[in-house]
This record gives C-alpha cells, sequence and structure tokens, in this order.
C-alpha cells in the first residue's frame, strides 16, 4: 500500500498553549504552507493519569514529573474546571517530519527557547519553579505549549501510545497493522480474554489495532516478557473513556 513513504510525527498542544488561545498559531506555525507536513490525526483527550505517565516515562523519579503529570493532565491550568482539562493530540507526516517540527517547536526550556530561537513556538511558554513539601525549590516545571517527538523511534511509540489505527486514515498509516482474532479485556490494571464484571473490551475480533500492541497484549496474556507493558497498550484504548 502506497503511504507515500514518509516520515510521521507526535505534536501535543498542551494545557498552557490551550488556555491561552494559542492553538490556531501553533496550528499555523506547524500548516503545510510553512512546514510542506500534512495532517494524518487529530483527537481532543482529557489525558488519564495511566496516560501521562506512560508518554512521559522516560522522566519517571526525576523531581519535576509529578509537577509535569499534574501539568499535561490540565490540573493546573483548570483546577476548578474539569471539563477544560484536554489537550489537541496531532500526528503530521512528510519529509522529515520530526525535524522540522522540532525545529519550529524551538528548545524544550523556554529561556534557553528565548535566548537562542526567538520567534520559536517554546519560546512563548513559562517555567515554574518545583517545591517538595517543604517549601525548598527541587527542580523546574518547563510549561513549554507543545509537545514533538525527538527521535523518529520515539514518533512511533507515542503515535502508537495515544492513536488507534483507526484514528489514521488507512492510506496514511505507516506502521504495521493486524486484526485482533481474540478479545482482550482490561480490569484493575489485569487482562482477561473473557468479560469480567466491570472490566473495559480493549479490543474485539476484528478490531483493527497496531500489531505491536497485538504482539504485547499476547505475550503479556502469557505472562512472557513484552516489550512494553500493559498500561501502554491499554492507555490508548481507554482515551476519553472517563473522567480523571
Ligand atoms: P522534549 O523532548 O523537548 O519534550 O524534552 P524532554 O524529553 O527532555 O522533556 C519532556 C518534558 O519534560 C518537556 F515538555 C519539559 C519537561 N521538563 C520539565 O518540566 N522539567 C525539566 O527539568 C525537564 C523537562
Amino acid at each position: 500500500m502506497d503511504t507515500g513513504n514518509y516520515e510521521q510525527t507526535l505534536v501535543l498542544i498542551k494545557p498552557d498553549a490551550l488556555k491561552n488561545s494559542l492553538t490556531g498559531y501553533v496550528i499555523t506555525q506547524l500548516s503545510e504552507f510553512h512546514t510542506g507536513l500534512r495532517f494524518a490525526g487529530a483527537k481532543i483527550v482529557n489525558v488519564s493519569r495511566m496516560l501521562a505517565e506512560e508518554h512521559y516515562s522516560e522522566h519517571r523519579g526525576k523531581a519535576f514529573f509529578a509537577s509535569l503529570i499534574e501539568f499535561i493532565m490540565g490540573y493546573i491550568h483548570n483546577p476548578d474546571e474539569p471539563w477544560k482539562r484536554k489537550i489537541i493530540a496531532l500526528v503530521y507526516q512528510g519529509e522529515d517530519a520530526v525535524q522540522k517540527i522540532r525545529d519550529i517547536a524551538g528548545p524544550t526550556n523556554p529561556n534557553v527557547a528565548r535566548d537562542q530561537r526567538p520567534g520559536c513556538i517554546r519560546a512563548l511558554g513559562a517555567i515554574v519553579p518545583v517545591k517538595d513539601p517543604e517549601g525548598n525549590v527541587v527542580g523546574d516545571r518547563m510549561d513549554n505549549l507543545i509537545h514533538a517527538s525527538a527521535t523518529k523511534g520515539e514518533a512511533e511509540r507515542e503515535i502508537n501510545l495515544w492513536f488507534k489505527p483507526n484514528d489514521i486514515p488507512p492510506l496514511m498509516r505507516i506502521y504495521p497493522t493486524e486484526v485482533s482474532n481474540g478479545h482482550y479485556y482490561f480490569k484493575d490494571n489485569r487482562l482477561y480474554t473473557s468479560y469480567e464484571p466491570g472490566s473495559i473490551c480493549l479490543l474485539a475480533p476484528g478490531d483493527v489495532v497496531w500489531k505491536s500492541d497485538l504482539e504485547a497484549l499476547q505475550l503479556l496474556y502469557k505472562g512472557s516478557p513484552s516489550p512494553c507493558t500493559l498500561e501502554a497498550v491499554a492507555a490508548k484504548y481507554l482515551i476519553n473513556n472517563s473522567a480523571e
């Protein structure tokens, strides 16, 4: 199938950008006219803790981790209005998609962005001190308006984490898919292949699924080592399933 053999990358328009009405600005900066890239997927997501922690799993244990999770879940920018807690997840596709969007996003740290790349998107961000329970500053939270995948490998992991195959038009999918031939249910961080009261159906026979997800579920069900955790697969199927 011709998918243009193009690279894809994940962009998240974060709660600080949404709160400050910067969505239009970001989308204009990333538009096909400026970047040559096309939309392959888009969704509004109320970010669950499971999804947030999987997305930022490489930062687990760091001083800013808890604050970063609260931030991406929308608690910081919408403490009293839970229905406003959301991000916009986008997949862009085209030649050099990862690098092109990283360049327009700019450096991770907004202070560095202002210094080194004035005009980039993250130059409009903010740095917020993270304190321990005694009030000592132990790190910084970087509210930098957008996430952009750092490498092609990260883009694949992240797009598979946030998007199901059917969120992306068939001719734009670049990662392998399969059709599920079984049921998979999720409850209390456990996997089942038949319905358990209170469980949520992740996959049913006939569902189009990322090949990597199906392989991971088959391994996890057998109790064998899997390249990813159950949470990393389940988080996507639970998107917008229930409010945090
Ligand atoms: P990037 O790939 O540019 O998103 O950068 P990182 O993977 O290093 O960081 C992921 C997210 O963690 C960024 F959005 C910024 C945030 N972060 C902090 O909040 N504080 C830090 O000290 C480092 C990163």
